[in-house]
């Protein structure tokens, strides 16, 4: 591992990577300065096999964090190198090291007295609605083509209903037999979730660069509980506005867990609801009456596409996912699925809250 960190420009002398335990998708180690006062870092081994171009998505951030980079210093912020992350190149100049053996490395300055919160409350979640919101307003005016797809068609629901019915066809292992009632469901709704599809291709709705994997988690705070910096970003790229606002939806203002197996306990929790929409709100000043409007929508169109994309593992004999328990992806496809039903129950209430709000 030490030849891995000598290829990248870190000018202070540091101590040998620790693991860290945390995110499923690439390993990732902390770095220590060994002098105090100097920089430490944050090491990580792409997972190529789930970003498979891996120099569009170095550029992808790249481009993201000076973009913001720029926005701060032009609001003349303090303090920036604890908001927005910082790539560290190799000495020549790459984004990445790629290893003899087709490893993908990168280097993070680590962003230090901050940590990260698992569970929301009512106050946590307008602060993480005002960090999302600022994060996509810094972003606004960055063109959306301008990045690549990190991982192609990724909250793209047409591609994603594709992809299970090419599942359903081959139903390889079997499983499909079993599970008419989830597939009624997923088809009874699929013209109304493909809406914003429809609208973007007829001019009506916009695509923006968005983060894609909103959760809590990828915040950073301060330790007097402010948010500092949005991170993990592997999978900003384009797409609508309300992929963002409906997976915080979808994580947060769920009183049940996203693999419940008891259906009784979830709910949309509306407290958490309204806190992050005032937050979110607050700082998404750029969007159109019509992102606007369909919010609600959004928050059920994250649900559905959950569903969608845990049911297509299933069936497909849990090829993506991490499972822990043989059904695991089929507890979690009724538990988003309950979760979509629990948010088409208070649509109503939930447009009430952003006309009151906005
Ligand atoms: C994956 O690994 P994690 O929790 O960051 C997935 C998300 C899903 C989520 C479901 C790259 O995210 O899109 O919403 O699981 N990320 C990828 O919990 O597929
Ligand atoms: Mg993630």
């Amino acid at each position: 591992m030490k030849n891995i960190l000598n290829q990248f420009a870190i000018p202070n002398e540091v101590a040998d990577p620790k693991p860290l335990k945390i995110g499923f998708i690439n390993d990732s180690f902390i770095v220590r300065a060994k002098h105090e006062g100097e920089k430490s870092y944050f090491l990580q081994r792409i997972n190529h096999h789930i970003f498979q171009n891996v120099e569009g998505l170095q550029q992808n951030i790249r481009k993201v964090t000076d973009h913001i980079r720029r926005k701060l210093t032009e609001a003349g912020e303090t303090d920036i190198d604890r908001k927005v992350l910082e790539l560290v190149p190799t000495k020549d100049g790459k984004l990445y090291y790629c290893t003899p053996e087709g490893d993908y490395w990168r280097v993070y300055v680590l962003i230090e007295n901050a940590h990260s919160q698992e569970k929301v409350t009512p106050a946590s979640a307008e602060l993480a609605g005002e960090a999302f919101g600022r994060f996509q307003c810094q972003l606004a005016d960055l063109p959306f083509d301008e990045l690549c797809e990190s991982i192609p068609n990724f909250h793209n629901i047409e591609f994603r209903l594709k992809q299970l019915d090419e599942a359903l066809a081959a139903d390889s292992v079997g499983r499909k037999a079993a599970c008419a009632d989830i597939i009624e469901a997923i088809n009874s709704r699929r013209e109304d979730m493909c809406l914003a599809e429809r609208l973007f291709r007829e001019g009506k709705l916009p695509k923006h660069i968005n983060h894609c994997d909103t959760k809590v988690n990828n915040i950073l705070f301060d330790d007097a509980g402010r948010p500092i910096c949005i991170v993990d970003l592997d999978t900003v790229m384009p797409g609508f506005v309300l992929s963002d606002f409906g997976d915080f939806m979808r994580t947060a203002a769920n009183t049940g867990l996203e693999d419940d197996p008891n259906l009784e306990n979830i709910h949309v929790d509306l407290q958490i609801f309204e806190a992050y929409t005032r937050g979110y709100l607050k700082h998404a000043t750029f969007l159109s009456d019509i992102e606007k409007e369909l919010l609600p929508y959004g928050c059920r169109l994250l649900s559905y596409m959950q569903t969608v994309r845990f049911f297509t593992d299933y069936i497909n004999g849990d090829t993506y996912y991490k499972i822990q328990y043989p059904e695991h992806n089929l507890v979690r496809t009724r538990a988003q699925l309950r979760l979509l039903e629990e948010q088409e129950k208070v649509a109503d209430q939930m447009t009430a809250i952003i006309n009151r709000l906005s």
